[in-house]
């Protein structure tokens, strides 16, 4: 039981979600920002978290669009102070040439929310050869929440990012390095969102590692009825689930509450393999 124990190399990672807020770059005190994402960095280390996921806005929903030169200028730096802490960094973006200068920082991997659809995406992390996570969305962040429609959202999930696998490794990205992920939240209402959860297993199809964003969604808002800041124990509940459910990575707000959880989940599997 004890070597079973120590055996952790099956566990799910933990993706710590490292903002960049806008408020705090539109007074353009960049520094502050630098220093204080670095400071989250540090909690989250210590808290247990696996990969630093940085991402400069424009991936969110309803964000407004940035331009190139401005997203550069505002994940370079942040990438720059927070390497020195040796976890790996993810850089989240849409967007060949952010790319490439956040990997020439340090970051060590690519998490997109359109899945190397955009110009220049798929040649650039193919040049670079660096893990990449693939997501499924409907639609764009702008109008994806206005009428979300599939007639079977997992099966329509799948297809589309077996297509973009498939895409991937005709550009020559060996498939070793690439993860998929539903895109909770993403062009999806609540039904969606429960059914993409409760058949999360469905993706292992796909052969390759599963990552879900959760934390803090507004599905977890719509079930609770609770504001953002209030959405905690719904984050913990549903990382249980996709735990269970056999995701990979878990990108979280909470790493140090999402690395309890964790610890609890690990105790029970290695309870049923002995
Ligand atoms: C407002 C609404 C702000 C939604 C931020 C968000 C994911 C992601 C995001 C995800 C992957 C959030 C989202 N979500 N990348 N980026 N998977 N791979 O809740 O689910 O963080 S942005």
């Amino acid at each position: 039981m004890h070597l079973i124990y120590q055996n952790q190399s099956d566990s799910p990672l933990i993706m710590g979600i490292l903002n960049i807020t806008p408020d705090s770059f539109s007074d353009g005190n960049q520094y502050n920002n630098e220093e204080q994402a670095y400071h989250r960095a540090i909690a989250m280390k210590s808290a247990g978290v696996d990969i630093l996921d940085i991402g400069g806005e424009s991936t969110r929903p309803g964000a407004k669009e940035v331009n190139v030169l401005q997203e550069i200028e505002r994940v370079v730096p942040v990438i720059n102070r927070v390497k020195t802490l040796g976890i790996p960094i993810s850089i989240d973006t849409s967007k060949a040439e952010v790319m490439r200068a956040a990997v020439k920082a340090g970051a060590s991997m690519v998490n997109d929310v359109r899945a190397l659809q955009e110009e220049g995406a798929l040649a650039t992390v193919a040049e670079l050869q660096v893990p990449v996570c693939l997501m499924h969305m409907q639609g764009q962040p702008r109008s994806m929440q206005q009428s979300p429609q599939y007639q079977d959202v997992v099966k329509e999930a799948i297809e589309f990012l077996g297509k973009r696998v498939e895409a991937c490794q005709n550009a020559g990205i060996n498939r070793e390095l690439i993860s998929v992920d539903p895109g909770f939240g993403f062009g999806k209402n609540l039904e969606h969102n429960l059914e993409l959860l409760n058949r999360l297993d469905d993706f292992s199809e796909l052969g390759l590692p599963i990552l879900a964003g959760l934390s803090r969604k507004s599905m977890l808002g719509e079930i609770t009825n609770q504001p953002v800041e209030r959405r905690l124990a719904g984050s913990l509940a549903v990382a249980q689930i996709a735990m269970e459910k056999g995701a990979r990575i878990i990108r979280v707000h909470d790493v140090a509450e999402t690395n309890d959880v964790r610890q609890v989940f690990m105790a029970m599997k290695h309870l049923k393999l002995s």
